[in-house]
C-alpha cells in the first residue's frame, strides 16, 4: 500500500475532524520517525509532547513488555502492586502529597475542577452551586463540553451548546486582572505556565510566583495545567519551577508513559485531593497496573538518563540557531526549554505552507493558529539534530 492508499483509508472510514499533513508514519525511533515509503523525519512536535523521552524508548518498551505479560488491569474494585508504587515514586519526585490517576489530560483537568468545587463547598462554606473557578483567556485545556464551555476559542465551542457554568475568564499573564476577578465564591484560578495552543505565549517573569501569592492570600486554589510543559519540556521537571513556586493541584499527562500509553494524573497537596471520598470519582482504566508500571520507567528515564537537563541545554541552543536566521518571514522566536515558538509575519501567508514544506525536507513540525510553528522534538535530540532542523528550516525560509 502506498501514502496515498493510507489516506484514502482515512479518508473514507473516519470522522474528518484533523487535518493532518499528509505523510504515514510506521515506525519511529528516538528523536527520528519513518513513513511507509521508508523516508526518514526529524519529529520536531513529539506527538506534542507526548514522546518527550524519544520514540520507542527501549527502557520503557521492556518495562511494558514485561507488565503486559503479568497483568494489564484490575479496575480499582481491587488493588494492584504497581499503584502504590507509581503514587510514591511521583509524589518524591514532584513533592506532592496525594496523586489521582486519570487517563487523558482532559479527565486531570475535570478531576481538578470536581475536587475544586466540592473542596470550596466543604471548606469555605459557599453556597451550593455557586462556586465559580477563574481561567485565562486562550486558554486549552482539553475538548470535553466542559472544558470548552470557558474555551474562548470559537471553533472549539461552535455548535456545542449547552455549556457548564461557573467559569470566569481573565487575560492570561495579568496577575492583577486576577486579584480583581476573585469574589466570595471563587474556589480556583487555572493556568498553564505557558500557553501551547494559543501560540507558546509565555507571560512576564514573576507572573506565577504573583499569581501563587494571591491564590495564598485569598484562599483559593492554584491549579498549574502541566499537561503539555510539565515532565521536562521546559528545561525543568514542571514548568512553574522556573519560579520557584508549588502550585495546590498540578496536572501532568502526555510524556507520563512516554507516548506508550494514555495516562494522566492530578498531584495534590493533602487539602484538596482529600475531600474526595469512596465513591466520589473514578474511571475504569485509571490507575492500570500496565499505565503505572510503564509510567514508572518512563518517568525513570526521564531523570536518569539527564533529559530534562538535555531539554534545557538544547533548549537554549536552539532558540538561539532559530533567532540566528535571517528572514524577512520570522516576526519573534519564544518559548522555554524545548517547547519553542517561531511567530511568522503576516508576508508569509500562513504557517501551514513551511510545515508542508518542512516535511519534504525532513522535518515534521506543525502549525499552531495560523502563524506560528511549533518546534518541540523529543528531549533527547542532540547538537547535531537540531543543526539538522535549522538547516532544513533555513533552506525552506528561503524557497518559499
Ligand atoms: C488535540 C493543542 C497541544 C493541553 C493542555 C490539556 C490538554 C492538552 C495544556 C488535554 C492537550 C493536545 C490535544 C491535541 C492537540 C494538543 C495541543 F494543539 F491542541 F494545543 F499539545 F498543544 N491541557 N493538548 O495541551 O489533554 O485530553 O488531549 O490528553 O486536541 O488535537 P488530552
Amino acid at each position: 500500500m502506498t501514502t496515498q492508499d493510507y489516506i484514502q483509508l482515512e479518508n473514507d472510514y473516519g470522522a474528518m475532524n484533523y487535518k493532518p499533513l499528509d505523510v504515514v508514519l510506521t515506525r519511529g525511533k528516538g528523536v527520528w520517525v519513518w513513513d511507509v515509503e521508508g523516508n526518514q523525519y526529524l519529529d520536531c512536535l513529539a506527538s506534542y509532547s507526548a514522546v518527550n523521552q524519544g520514540h520507542c524508548h527501549p527502557r520503557i518498551a521492556a518495562a511494558m513488555q514485561e507488565q503486559i505479560e503479568r497483568l494489564t488491569l484490575t479496575s480499582r474494585a481491587f488493588r494492584n502492586d504497581q499503584l502504590g508504587l507509581f503514587y510514591k515514586e511521583l509524589c518524591e519526585l514532584t513533592h506532592s502529597h496525594l496523586v489521582l490517576p486519570m487517563n487523558s489530560g482532559a479527565e486531570a483537568v475535570e478531576t481538578c475542577i470536581k475536587a475544586v468545587r466540592k473542596w470550596g463547598y466543604r471548606t469555605k462554606g459557599i453556597p451550593e452551586g455557586k462556586a465559580e473557578i477563574i481561567a485565562c483567556e486562550n486558554n486549552f485545556h482539553g475538548r470535553t463540553i466542559t472544558l470548552i464551555s470557558f474555551s474562548t476559542e470559537a471553533q472549539y465551542r461552535n455548535g456545542y451548546a449547552p455549556f457548564t457554568p461557573g467559569f470566569k475568564i481573565i487575560p492570561f499573564g495579568d496577575a492583577q486582572a486576577l486579584e480583581q476577578a476573585i469574589t466570595p465564591n471563587t474556589v480556583a484560578f487555572l493556568v498553564e505556565p505557558i500557553q501551547g495552543e494559543a501560540g507558546i505565549i509565555v507571560p512576564p517573569a514573576g507572573y506565577l510566583k504573583r499569581v501563587r501569592e494571591i491564590c495564598a492570600a485569598h484562599d483559593i486554589v492554584m491549579m498549574t495545567d502541566e499537561i503539555q510543559t510539565g515532565l521536562g519540556r521546559t528545561g525543568k521537571l514542571l514548568a512553574e519551577e522556573h519560579e520557584g513556586v508549588e502550585a495546590d493541584l498540578t496536572m501532568i499527562g502526555k510524556a507520563l508513559a512516554g507516548g506508550f500509553y494514555p495516562i494522566s494524573a492530578v498531584l495534590s497537596n493533602k487539602q484538596v485531593l482529600g475531600v474526595f471520598q469512596p465513591g466520589d470519582h473514578g474511571s475504569t482504566f485509571g490507575g492500570n497496573p500496565l499505565a503505572c508500571a510503564t509510567a514508572r520507567m518512563a518517568l525513570k528515564v526521564l531523570v536518569e538518563e539527564g533529559m530534562i537537563e538535555n531539554a534545557a541545554k538544547m533548549g537554549d541552543y536552539m532558540a538561539q540557531q532559530l533567532r540566528g536566521i535571517s528572514s524577512p518571514y520570522v516576526k519573534q522566536v519564544r518559548g522555554k526549554g524545548l517547547l519553542i515558538g517561531v511567530e511568522l509575519r503576516q508576508e508569509a501567508r500562513g504557517a501551514r505552507r513551511f510545515c508542508e514544506a518542512l516535511m519534504k525536507q525532513g522535518v515534521l513540525c506543525k502549525e499552531t493558529h495560523e502563524h506560528v510553528i511549533r518546534f518541540a522534538p523529543p528531549l533527547i535530540i542532540q547538537r547535531a539534530e537540531i543543526d539538522f532542523a535549522i538547516e532544513r528550516f533555513q533552506t525552506v525560509l528561503a524557497s518559499l
